[in-house]
């Protein structure tokens, strides 16, 4: 994401769906059962979440050293549950994201090796008010917790660096970013935490048209500040912004697909798919099991 500069006057659009399946319960690195959520106090507990979202992206070069951003998000969660008294049910949002808006920098290139800063705002277009019924409110909605909804609430600063390098028979990167919220709280008197990213890949050709790839990429992420007042953070896990922090070492693989014949405006597509080797959870947390990405991108 934001890993190539464009030349002056070139605009991209690429569209994207990403899946992301978590199950299970984690507290720093062990596994908890249901048994352990109900024991450590809570009737509620989560057993899965699926997260699908479609992005739809675009980026433009003003000059041959910056390119810009903007990316539109389309979120649809799911959250499977178990109550201490054994009943399961569901909880669903669905909705528009956080939109960002990015400008990519250059910074540096030798032809073999470049270096571009990556500055932008994501902007709280998503919502943080999304409710759905539970066992425990009978047919009326409720607010659904902090992972359930499907933005920040918040201006947050995006801040990274990205170097890429190729020559002929291999090219690799690497990209750190931050996410800074800029402000205290949200309307509903919470914020997330920092988000640090940082991701190393090796990309090798098979022919003209494919390539595949592999990448590394750490996350580690602050607990939630402040709290939603409509929430009962003894009632599920999710509710409570102090069970929030963690951090996750994933190993990832993707193939890549172009269509040389057409040149430079030829189509892309992507897949890839990612999992968990090491995650640290404040938990009890649920715990992610994969993540995959199929992706399209033309340059006009
Ligand atoms: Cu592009």
């Amino acid at each position: 994401m934001g890993d190539h500069l464009h030349k002056e006057g070139e605009l991209m659009l690429s569209f994207r769906a990403m899946r992301m399946q978590m199950a299970g319960m984690r507290d720093g690195t062990d596994n908890l059962s249901r048994a352990d959520v109900f024991a450590a106090g809570f009737p509620v507990t989560p057993t899965r979440m699926t997260t699908d979202m479609l992005m739809l992206g675009a980026m433009y070069a003003p000059s041959d050293d910056v390119t810009l951003m903007v990316m539109l998000p389309h979120i649809t969660k799911v959250m499977d549950h178990q109550t201490a008294g054994g009943v399961e049910f569901d909880t669903r949002s669905r909705g528009i994201g956080d939109v960002t808006v990015n400008s990519l920098i250059r910074a540096w290139d030798d032809g073999e090796h470049h270096l571009h800063w990556n500055l932008g705002l994501s902007l709280p277009t998503g919502s943080v008010k999304e409710q759905d019924d539970t066992p425990a409110s009978g047919t009326n909605n409720v607010r659904l917790p902090y992972p359930m909804q499907l933005g920040t609430g918040t201006y947050d600063a995006l801040v990274g660096a990205t170097y890429t390098g190729a020559s002929p028979e291999i090219s690799w990167g690497s990209q750190v970013s931050l996410r800074i919220p800029l402000e205290n709280k949200n309307n509903e008197g919470w914020r997330r935490g920092h988000r640090e990213e940082f991701t190393s890949w090796i990309a090798r050709p098979i022919n003209e048209e494919h390539s595949v790839s592999a990448r590394v990429r750490f996350a580690q992420w602050d607990r939630i500040h402040g709290a939603d007042p409509l929430l009962n953070p003894n009632m599920v896990p999710t509710a409570n912004p102090s069970l929030s922090e963690g951090e996750r070492l994933d190993f990832l693989v993707g193939w890549n697909w172009f269509d040389a014949d057409a040149g430079t405006e030829g189509n892309r597509l992507a897949f890839e798919f990612g999992a968990p080797v090491y995650q640290d959870l404040e938990g009890p947390q649920l715990e992610t099991d994969f993540t995959v990405t199929a992706g399209w991108q033309k340059v006009f």
